[in-house]
């Protein structure tokens, strides 16, 4: 009788646990649906915000629920193996070797659930990767430590993306996310991107949009997102890359096509003449710093 009372109260302290992973798991769900940036708190993925992603969300939910049921159920088989065969509950144990139905179903049921996992896996991962006609094209191109980016089809018109410093930074802009040309794009097209980098290893990655992919010096990968709500959209170089890895953010800033053919029409002039790349974060604005340029001054040290 004690070991029963022993047992209920060490199944009650075994519960507390339980309840507060039920908990965190429908926190993750219920992400919060404000900017597409980190929250505080935030345990789930960011709010979907094109296609690519909330097949990715719908996916990663299916499996931390099939993969909860599974584990819930492998547990509760070791519970009633511990309480029903431990030696004092049954001390003649059966001498049962074989049991052709339960190996069959031991076999066949976790075919079932690969299968059941590998279908949508699948038709997600062609998603990703068969880029639809492109409404536009971006050249992203990473460098130590910031993006450029090229509109090839605009007049090949280019700009480099930095970082904004604490005293650059205006009202509500994020600290370590807001940059000060952000890529502009219109809302519900099909935007090609195309990732390579000019120095070392970086990784383009909007994670509203499911994008994640390596900037390779000499190559050239593409992704492609449609974004579905306008608004400005955060991400991070994904890479480690250097000292200044964590200061080269990505801002995709999703507008309607007449705001996105204003910008255009500024922008190409803007960024009509200017010579590519110009400057990294914390140097100033004149001095050329292109990947060649650096590599003769590191070879001069
Ligand atoms: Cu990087």
């Amino acid at each position: 009788m004690k070991r029963l009372e022993a047992l209920a109260k060490s199944l009650g302290a075994a519960a507390l646990p339980a309840l507060l992973a039920i908990v965190v798991i429908a926190l993750g769900f219920a992400a919060p649906a404000e900017a597409a940036q980190p929250q505080p708190w935030e345990m789930g993925l960011q709010p979907a915000a094109s296609p690519v992603m909330e097949e990715i969300t719908w996916f990663h939910n299916f499996l931390l629920v099939l993969i909860t049921v599974i584990t819930l159920f492998v547990l509760a088989l070791l519970i009633w193996v511990v309480l029903r065969y431990n030696e004092r509950a049954n001390p003649t144990p059966s001498k049962t070797s074989h049991n052709t139905m339960i190996e069959v179903i031991w076999t066949v049921v976790p075919i079932i659930i690969l299968v059941v996992v590998a279908i949508p896996s699948f038709r997600l991962l062609f998603l990703q990767l068969d880029v639809p006609e492109p409404d536009l094209t971006i050249k992203a191109t990473g460098y130590q430590w910031y993006w450029s980016y090229e509109y090839p089809d605009q007049d090949e018109m280019t700009f480099d993306s930095l970082m904004l410093t604490d005293d650059e930074r205006t009202e509500g802009q994020p600290r370590l996310l807001a940059v000060d040309n952000e890529v502009v794009v219109p809302v519900g097209k099909n935007v090609k991107i195309l990732v390579t980098a000019a120095d070392v290893l970086h990784n383009w990655t909007v994670p509203a949009f499911g994008v994640k992919i390596d900037a390779v010096p000499g190559r050239l990968n593409e992704s492609w997102f449609r974004a579905t709500k306008p608004g400005i959209y955060y991400g991070q170089c994904s890479e480690l890359c250097g000292k200044d890895h964590a200061f080269m953010p990505i801002a995709v800033r999703v507008v309607s096509e007449d705001e996105f053919n204003t910008w255009l029409a500024e922008a190409k002039e803007k960024f009509a003449a200017r010579p590519q790349p110009t400057r990294i974060a914390g140097e100033a604005e004149d001095v050329d710093v292109s990947a060649p340029t650096r590599l003769a001054a590191v070879a001069a040290q």
